[in-house]
Formats: C-alpha cells, structure tokens, sequence
C-alpha cells in the first residue's frame, strides 16, 4: 500500500522536541525524512536522559522514528555544497534553531528560493515577531508565555506547567499541518513558502477556551462553571480552575476506592445534563431527580461542591474501573485516571498501534508512542530511529557524490 506522503523529501534540520516531533508524524505518513546532525554528538537528545550508557536515549529514539541520519558540518565549504544538493532535491526543509541560526549558516531564505523556488521552510521559534522574539524558548517558557500555566492548577497555589508537552510536541502538530497545507497549495502555485509555527502561538491555540472565558469574565465579573463560584472571589483575570471542567458540562476528579495508598485512583466524573437523573439513581440520591435546587444545570452550579463531594462519597466505594464499568451503562461521561504504567500495558492502544514495541541494535527492544492519528489507506510501520550518521554515505550516493568523493568528504571532516 503507498503511503499519505509517498515521494516528498524533508529536509530534517531539527532537535530536541518540538522540529523532531513534526518530522516524524511526516515520516508516519511516508515522507522520506533526511535529518541532517552534526558529528560527534549529533541531536543533544541523543546524549540527555540516557538509561543505558553510550547508547541514544529514550528521549531522542521515541521523537525520530522512520528517519534517516546524514552528519554534516553546514558551516564548512564542503558541507554547505552538500547541503545545496540536498535543498536542491528535497521539498520541504523543517528546523527549530534559535533565532538567526539558518541565517549565520548562510542558508538564508533568498539562498533557498535561489536553489529550489518550490521548497517549503518551515520553523518553529519560541515566539512570532515581536519583542521576543530572538528568545530561545523551551517547552515551559512556552506553556507559560501562551496562557497555560497561568490557568493551571489551583486558586491557592502557583501557576502550574502541565506534563503534557504542548508547547513542543503541540506546536510540531501545528507546524505539520502548515506544511501539509503549503504543500497542497504549491500544487496549483508551483512555488513553496515559509510556514512559521511561534511555541506562544501554539499554546495559545490550544488554550483558546481560556481567552473565551476572560472576555465572560470581563462581560460579566462571574464565571458559575468555575469553583471560585458561588463562596469565592474572581480577579481580573481567567483563574486556576483546579480539576472543574470550566465549561458546560460540571466535571471534577473523585477518589475511589484504594486512595489512600494509589495516587492513581482517581476517576473524572462529568455531571453531564443529559444523564443527571441516571447520576441521582446510580448514587442513591433518587430524590434530586425533582428537587428543585437539583434539578436543572442552572440550578446544580450553585451546589457543585456538595453534588461532587455525595458523588465522591459513592466512587470511595468502587475502584476506578469498577465505576467506569457501572457508569458506562448509563452513557455517563467518566475517564479513570490512568498511571503511565497502565497505560503502556493498555491492550487495545497496543492492539491499535498507538502503544508499539520497537527493535533497536544497540538498546534492545523498547516501547514508544506510534502514530496516534490513523489514516486508513496509509497505515503507519513505526521503524526504530537511525544512529548518528547511520545513512550519510547512502544519502551522499544518492545526491550523486562517487564512491572516492564520498571517502574525501570525510576525510574532510565535514560529514
Ligand atoms: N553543522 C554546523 N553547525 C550546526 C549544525 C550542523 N549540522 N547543526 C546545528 N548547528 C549550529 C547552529 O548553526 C547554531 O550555531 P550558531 O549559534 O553559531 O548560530 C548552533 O549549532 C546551535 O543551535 P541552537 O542555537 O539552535 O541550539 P541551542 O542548543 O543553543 O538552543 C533551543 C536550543 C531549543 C533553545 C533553540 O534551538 C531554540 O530556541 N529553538 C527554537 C524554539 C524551539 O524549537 N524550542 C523547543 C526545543 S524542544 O524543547
């Protein structure tokens, strides 16, 4: 079966997270991914985080799957003449340096246009134009300047970042998109363009139901979905909501059964409106069904407090999968709190692929995320990352280099 992106060559100049992740969602879908490393020590990630000494971490293998490595020195004349054989052939150059870095390498966009007007170059920065925007940012700069920590975690404490890394892996989402899009336009244009995916931007993005809520709060000075509704105080801004849901639908985190000594069992419960009366009867509160101060959503935000604590009082008495197997008879909307070391036992994420064992030569066998989005006449073979410059002299014949220029580039050192 051919792949989604059969054909198209990325130009892989990305590290740590953020590029990394983009180029290896393309790599899904069958682009032929070229990540271009420098010797020696290539993407730092290879280096950070080891568990095993002397081999790639988990951190570098689990974010460049289905990629190949070329070492190249871009600062060098000979690599520089490698590098414009390879924007030459390639469509799409991906890369998340700090700010200017492409620029002093003298790779600068007119360079590219020059060689290759149908290339795409996409970036990640920290921050769009603007005052920071030569900042080097990394995962929780991001979270922080794009609206998340400041509407995370609880009104009594300090802004929180969140384990999930929107502002890396959110924003390589973001900027696959871009160039999925750039590419389909240069189909009727001829002509590649930059695509440009700001961290701060990203985050935003995803927190765009926070901006929603500091325009009902300047409207209106009150938000009922929040806890700080009906005892506590609202400032001038969007505040920390804790676990309540913020939005339509009430919902909180209940302890279950084995709390006292699981940090995990937990359950999200939502008060969805459409199945309160199956809540009432499942808890054993049949008579809130009618109850006037029960009965409709209006009139539940002003006890969501009490609502959560009976309902807790009736998940203490499960654990978290017996509740969901009792609350998913009645369509109520729940999610056990799932620890990390479920989660990688999870038969059907594994049965889907989502969840996949890979084979490495020099870590052995090792579990990552596959390709969480599943296209159904393109499936994805997750295939382990490549060593530091495992493909340099594959990819230097397949630029045309002879087998003598091949051993003179390195005997420059610039592969
Ligand atoms: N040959 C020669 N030089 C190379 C090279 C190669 N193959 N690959 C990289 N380099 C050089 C770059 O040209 C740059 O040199 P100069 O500083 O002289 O211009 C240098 O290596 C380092 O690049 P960098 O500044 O991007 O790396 P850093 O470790 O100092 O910063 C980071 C890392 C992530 C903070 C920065 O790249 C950044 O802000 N990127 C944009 C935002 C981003 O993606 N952040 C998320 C990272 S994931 O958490």
């Amino acid at each position: 079966m051919t792949k989604a992106l059969e054909g198209v060559r990325i130009l892989d100049f990305t590290h740590v997270q953020s590029g990394p992740t983009c180029t290896q969602l393309l790599a899904w879908f069958g682009a032929d991914v070229i990540k271009v490393e420098r010797a020696g020590e290539g993407d730092a990630t290879r280096g950070q985080l080891r568990d095993i000494p002397g081999v790639d971490s988990l951190y570098f293998t689990m974010l460049n799957h289905n990629k190949r490595s070329i070492t190249l020195d871009t600062k060098k004349a000979k690599g520089k003449e490698v590098l414009d054989r390879l924007i030459r052939e390639c469509d799409v150059l991906v890369e998340n340096f700090a700010p200017g870095a492409l620029d002093r390498m003298g790779i600068t966009w007119e360079h590219i246009q020059a060689l290759n007007p149908r290339m795409i170059v996409a970036s990640v920065k920290g921050f769009g134009p603007g005052k920071y925007e030569e900042c080097k940012v990394y995962e929780n700069v991001a979270q922080c300047a794009g609206g998340s920590a400041s509407t995370t975690g609880f009104d009594d404490g300090p802004p929180m970042v969140t384990g999930a890394q929107i502002g890396d892996s959110g924003t390589g989402l973001h900027l696959a998109l871009g160039i999925v899009a750039a590419l389909y336009q240069r189909q009727t244009t001829g002509r590649g363009q930059k695509v440009l995916a700001p961290m701060q931007d990203a985050v935003l993005n995803l927190c765009r139901v926070k901006l929603r809520d500091q325009q009902r709060l300047e409207r209106t000075g009150t938000m009922h979905e929040y806890p700080q509704y009906p005892d506590g105080k609202f400032g001038e801004a969007v505040p920390r909501a804790g676990n309540a849901s913020g939005g339509g639908q009430p919902g909180s985190i209940l302890r279950c059964k084995g709390w006292e000594h699981d940090p995990n069992a937990y359950i999200y419960f939502i008060t969805q409106a459409a199945v309160w009366p199956a809540i009432c009867k499942v808890i054993g509160e049949d008579g809130w069904i009618d109850d006037e101060a029960y009965a409709t959503p209006q009139a539940r935000l002003l006890h969501l407090k009490p609502i959560f604590a009976r309902i807790e009082r009736w998940t203490m008495t499960k654990d978290k999968f017996e509740a969901m197997d009792i609350l998913n008879q009645y369509d109520i909307p729940c999610g056990p709190i799932l620890s990390m070391k479920e989660i990688a036992n999870d038969p059907a994420l594994r049965a889907t692929g989502t969840i996949v064992e890979v084979d490495h030569p020099t870590r052995g066998r090792y579990l990552t995320v596959g390709n969480p989005i599943k296209l159904s006449d393109s499936p994805t073979d997750v295939t382990r990352s490549p060593l530091l410059g495992e493909h340099t002299d594959e990819i230097l014949q397949q630029l045309g280099y002879g087998t003598d220029e091949v051993a003179m580039l390195h005997t420059e050192l610039v592969v």
